[in-house]
C-alpha cells in the first residue's frame, strides 16, 4: 500500500466515525454496528482509483505543490464521497443483476443476515454523502455546486443504469435492438459520468473554477469512461475472476453487453441464430455457445483492436487541449486504465 492509500483510508476511518458518533442519530449499539460493518463490507476494498484520482487531480492543478493539511483533508472527503457513490450504485447493481462476487467477496445482498435490507443499507450510503458534504463543505463558496454535481451525476447514472436494465429486459426476447451505438448510449450515462467526470469536477470545483468552463474537460473524460466500461464488458467474459474480483453474469443476464454488440455486427445469419438461441439463458451449455462463437469471430482481436484506436484517439484529445495542468490530470486518468486487467 502506498503512503497516499493508507493516509486516505485514515481519512475513511475518520468519517465513519464522525457518521456513526454524530448527534444526527440516536444510534442504538446495535444499528451502530450494523451500519458500521455494512460501510466496512461495502465502501473501502475496491481499487480506490476514482477516490484518489480527486487528490491526485488537485494536487496537478495546484502544480504538484504541498497540499496544506486542511485541503488534504478535504480532497481526501471529496474522494470518499465518490467512493461512498460508487458503494451505493454497486450493492444496488449486484441485486439488479443478480451477481454473486464483488471485489473478491460475496455481494453484500447474498449475506444470509442481510437480504433485501441490502436496498435500505444502499439508500443509507448515499444519504452519508451529503451528510459528510455538509459536515465539512457548509460554508465554502463552491458548496453549492459541489451539492448539485453529486445530484446530476446520480441522475445520469440511474437514467444510465434505467435504459441498460430496460434493454435487457427486451433483449430477453428480441437481440436485434442491440448495437453498438445503444451500447455507448448505456454505458456513457451508467459509467462514465460518475466514474471519470465527477472525481476531476470536484477537484476543479476546490481549486475554485467554473464547470460550465470545462466542457472540453468533461467530453475528454466521458470518452474514457466509455472506453473504461467496453474494458469492463470485455472482462466480464474474459478476465480472471480471481483477478478482476467478481464473476462475470452478461451473458446470463442478456446485458447489451460491447462483446455482443460487435458480434451482432460482424456475424452472418447461421451466426445470429446461434446467438439468439443462446444468448440470454442460465444454462452453462448456452452460454459456453455464446463464447465460442465470440472465438470464431475472433472478438479478442477486434478488442484489441478498439482499445488501441480508441487509446490514439484519447490521446489526441488529450494533447489538444490548451492547459498543460488539464492534460496531466486527463493523462494521468488515461494512464490508470490503459490495458489493464481489473
Ligand atoms: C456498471 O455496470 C455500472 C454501475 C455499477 C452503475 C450502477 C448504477 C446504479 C444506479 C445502481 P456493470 O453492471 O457492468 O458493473 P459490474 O460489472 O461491476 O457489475
Ligand atoms: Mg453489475
Ligand atoms: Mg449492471
Ligand atoms: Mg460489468
Amino acid at each position: 500500500m502506498t503512503d497516499l492509500q493508507s493516509k486516505f483510508l485514515h481519512v475513511y476511518s475518520l468519517l465513519k466515525s464522525e457518521l456513526l458518533n454524530g448527534a444526527d442519530f440516536d444510534f442504538t449499539d446495535d444499528s451502530r454496528r450494523w451500519v458500521e460493518r455494512m460501510l466496512d463490507y461495502n465502501v473501502p476494498g475496491g481499487k480506490l482509483n476514482r477516490g484518489l484520482s480527486v487528490i491526485e487531480s488537485y494536487k496537478l492543478l495546484k502544480l504538484g505543490k504541498e497540499l496544506t493539511e486542511d485541503d488534504f483533508f478535504l480532497t481526501c472527503s471529496l474522494g470518499w464521497c465518490v467512493e461512498w457513490l460508487q458503494s451505493y450504485f454497486l450493492v444496488l447493481d449486484d441485486i439488479m443483476d443478480g451477481s454473486h462476487t464483488r471485489r473478491g467477496q460475496p455481494c453484500w445482498f447474498r449475506l444470509p443476515k442481510v437480504g433485501m435490507i441490502a436496498v435500505n443499507d444502499g439508500i443509507i450510503i448515499r444519504n452519508q454523502i451529503s451528510r459528510i458534504l455538509k459536515k465539512h463543505f457548509k460554508g465554502k463558496p463552491y458548496y453549492v455546486d459541489l451539492l448539485d454535481l453529486f445530484n446530476e451525476v446520480e441522475f445520469q447514472t440511474v437514467h444510465g443504469q434505467m435504459t441498460d436494465l430496460i434493454t435487457t429486459l427486451d433483449g430477453g426476447k428480441d437481440l436485434s435492438k442491440y448495437s453498438l451505438s445503444l451500447h455507448r448510449r448505456i454505458v456513457q450515462y451508467k459509467t462514465a459520468y460518475y466514474s471519470f467526470y465527477l472525481p476531476v469536477a470536484c477537484a476543479l470545483l476546490m481549486f475554485g473554477e467554473y464547470l460550465d468552463n470545462h466542457v472540453i474537460v468533461k467530453d475528454i473524460l466521458i470518452e474514457m469512461g466509455i472506453y473504461f466500461q467496453v474494458q469492463d464488458d470485455y472482462l466480464d467474459c474474459y478476465g480472471e475472476p480471481e483477478v478482476i474480483g467478481k464473476i462475470g453474469t452478461d451473458i446470463e443476464d442478456c446485458k447489451c453487453s460491447w462483446l455482443v454488440a460487435k458480434a451482432l455486427e460482424l456475424c452472418n445469419e447461421e451466426q445470429k441464430q446461434i446467438l439468439y438461441e443462446n444468448y440470454g439463458k442460465e444454462d452453462p451449455s448456452c452460454v459456453d455457445k455464446v463464447k465460442d462463437l465470440y472465438e470464431a469471430l475472433k472478438l479478442q482481436d477486434e478488442y484489441l483492436e478498439y482499445e488501441r484506436t480508441s487509446y490514439e484517439k484519447i490521446t489526441n484529445l488529450v494533447e489538444s487541449h490548451p492547459s498543460k495542468e488539464v492534460q496531466a490530470v486527463l493523462t494521468l486518468f488515461l494512464g490508470k486504465i490503459y490495458k489493464r486487467q481489473k
